[in-house]
C-alpha cells in the first residue's frame, strides 16, 4: 500500500464532493470507504480519510492486568439449536473456514486455531452506547492466518460472516493486518465464553465493539464489497452506524 498523505487525504475529502476523476484516483488510493453514499458520504469520507492518515498503524491503547475491569456481554449467546448443539460439543465441531481471495482455502477447527502461536493483548471493547470494559484477549492474529491461506495481490478487503447470519463485517487491509487484529478464542486466560462470542470472535481493538464480530464462521477475501449484503461494506451502515468506528 502506498503512504498516505497529506495531499491524499485533501483529495479524498474533496473527493466525496466533487468530481468523478477526483473520486477515482481517491479510490485508488484506497481512501473512499464503501458507505460513502447517500447523504453521509463526505462524513464517512472525511472521518476514514483522517484516520487512515494520522493514525497510521499506531496500536490501541493497551492496559496493565489490575485494570482490567467486569465484562459485559451485549446480549446473550445464541439459543437457536445449532449453536445450542456446538455448545454442548464444545464446539469440537465448529470450523472457520478462509476463503475467497486467497490460494489455499482453509477450513480450522477452534483447537487447531488454539494450538497456533497465540498473540494477547489487555485492551478495552467499546460499545457506541457508551460502556466499555476491559480484558485481556488471546488469539490468532488475522495477519498470520491470512499469509498461511496465501492472500492474493487483488485482495482489498477481508469480510466476515457469523454464526447470525443478520450481523456481518469487513475491514480494510491495513486494519485486518495490524498485529493488534485477532482471531481470539481466549478472554482473560480461559476459553472464550459463549457470552462474549465462543468460541471465536474477531478481536480489533482499534474499532468500535459493534466490528467485533462474535461467533466467526467464515472469513472471505474480496476485492469488491458490492457483492455482499447492500454493498455498503457491512450491515452496520444498513442500519445507520460507519462502517469504519475507528476509535
Ligand atoms: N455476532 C455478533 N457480533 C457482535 C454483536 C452481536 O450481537 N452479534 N454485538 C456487537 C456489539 S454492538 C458489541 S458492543 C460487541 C459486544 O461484545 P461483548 O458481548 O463482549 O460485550 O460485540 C459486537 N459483535
Ligand atoms: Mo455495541
Amino acid at each position: 500500500m502506498q503512504p498516505l498523505t497529506r495531499r491524499r487525504l485533501i483529495l479524498a475529502g474533496a473527493a466525496a464532493v466533487a468530481t468523478p476523476a477526483a473520486a477515482t484516483l481517491a479510490a485508488r488510493q484506497g481512501l473512499i470507504p464503501p458507505d460513502a453514499v447517500g447523504p453521509f458520504a463526505p462524513g464517512n469520507a472525511l472521518n476514514y480519510a483522517a484516520h487512515r492518515v494520522l493514525t497510521g498503524d499506531a496500536p490501541a491503547r493497551q492496559f496493565r492486568r489490575d485494570q482490567i475491569t467486569k465484562p459485559f456481554a451485549n446480549g446473550p449467546a445464541p439459543d437457536d439449536p445449532a449453536y445450542v448443539a456446538h455448545r454442548a460439543a464444545a464446539f469440537t465441531d465448529w470450523r472457520l473456514e478462509i476463503t475467497g481471495l486467497v490460494t489455499r482455502p482453509v477450513s480450522l477447527s477452534v483447537a487447531g486455531l488454539a494450538a497456533r502461536p497465540a498473540s494477547s493483548h489487555i485492551t478495552s471493547l467499546t460499545c457506541e452506547e457508551g460502556w466499555s470494559y476491559i480484558a485481556e484477549w488471546t488469539g490468532v492474529p488475522l495477519a498470520a492466518l491470512l499469509e498461511d491461506a496465501g492472500l492474493r495481490p487483488e485482495a482489498t478487503h477481508i469480510v466476515f460472516h457469523c454464526h447470525q447470519p443478520d450481523w456481518w463485517d469487513s475491514l480494510d487491509l491495513a486494519e485486518a493486518l495490524h498485529p493488534q487484529t485477532l482471531i481470539a478464542h481466549g478472554m482473560n486466560g480461559a476459553a472464550l465464553p459463549p457470552d462474549h462470542g465462543g468460541p471465536l470472535r474477531l478481536r480489533v481493538p482499534r474499532q468500535l465493539g459493534y466490528k467485533n464480530l462474535k461467533y466467526l464462521t467464515r472469513i472471505t477475501a474480496t476485492n469488491n464489497l458490492k457483492q455482499f449484503g447492500q454493498g455498503l461494506g457491512s450491515a452496520s451502515p444498513e442500519a445507520g452506524y460507519a462502517w469504519h468506528a475507528a476509535i
